[in-house]
């Protein structure tokens, strides 16, 4: 199981509480799908993905964005038990979505990034960023848990 300091805990939950999912989700997934090109191939639905203006102004870009973030909350009600919390999305992803479990790591990246340029150096400390990266880390495998 994995071990939480008492910073740790309030690193991640004090920047957490400062995050707009309804910002930072589209923003962060905008990024995946210019960056990691490939990732598109899971969004042939959402329409026009051409440009990065066109993924950066693509509601459905936006919305499906803002799902994503908010599964983060999940993770961070159930810090002690993320495996769990996340065993049915891992499921989903891998057995209906079919998402190869390396793009997690890249989305996690990405929100990484996007937080970072939002809360600069006075926020995203080194810090504060040992934590964050440490909880997506768990994020990322609690989903991957359930490929085989
Ligand atoms: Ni993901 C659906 C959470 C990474 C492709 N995804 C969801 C849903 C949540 C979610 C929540 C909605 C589930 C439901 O409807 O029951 N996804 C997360 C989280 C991460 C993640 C927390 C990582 C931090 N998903 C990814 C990645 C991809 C991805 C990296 C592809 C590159 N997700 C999808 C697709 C769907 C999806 C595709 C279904 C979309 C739809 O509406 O059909």
């Amino acid at each position: 199981m994995v071990e939480w300091t008492d910073a740790e805990r309030s690193a991640i939950t004090g920047l957490w509480g400062k995050i707009s999912v309804d910002e930072m989700g589209p923003q962060a997934l905008a990024r995946l799908l210019i960056v990691f090109p490939w990732t598109q191939r899971h969004f042939a639905s959402f329409g026009n993905l051409s440009s990065p203006a066109a993924i950066m102004g693509n509601p459905k870009v936006a919305a499906h964005g803002r799902t994503v973030m908010g599964g983060l909350e999940r993770a961070i009600k159930n810090m002690d038990n993320i495996k769990a919390a996340y065993a049915q999305l891992s499921k989903l992803h891998s057995e209906k979505l079919h998402v190869d479990p390396d793009n997690f790591r890249l989305l996690a990246d990405c929100i990484t990034v996007c937080v970072a340029m939002k809360f600069g150096p006075s926020g995203f400390t080194a810090d504060v960023q040992e934590a964050w990266q440490k909880f997506l880390a768990v994020v990322v495998s609690a989903l991957s848990r359930q490929y085989h």
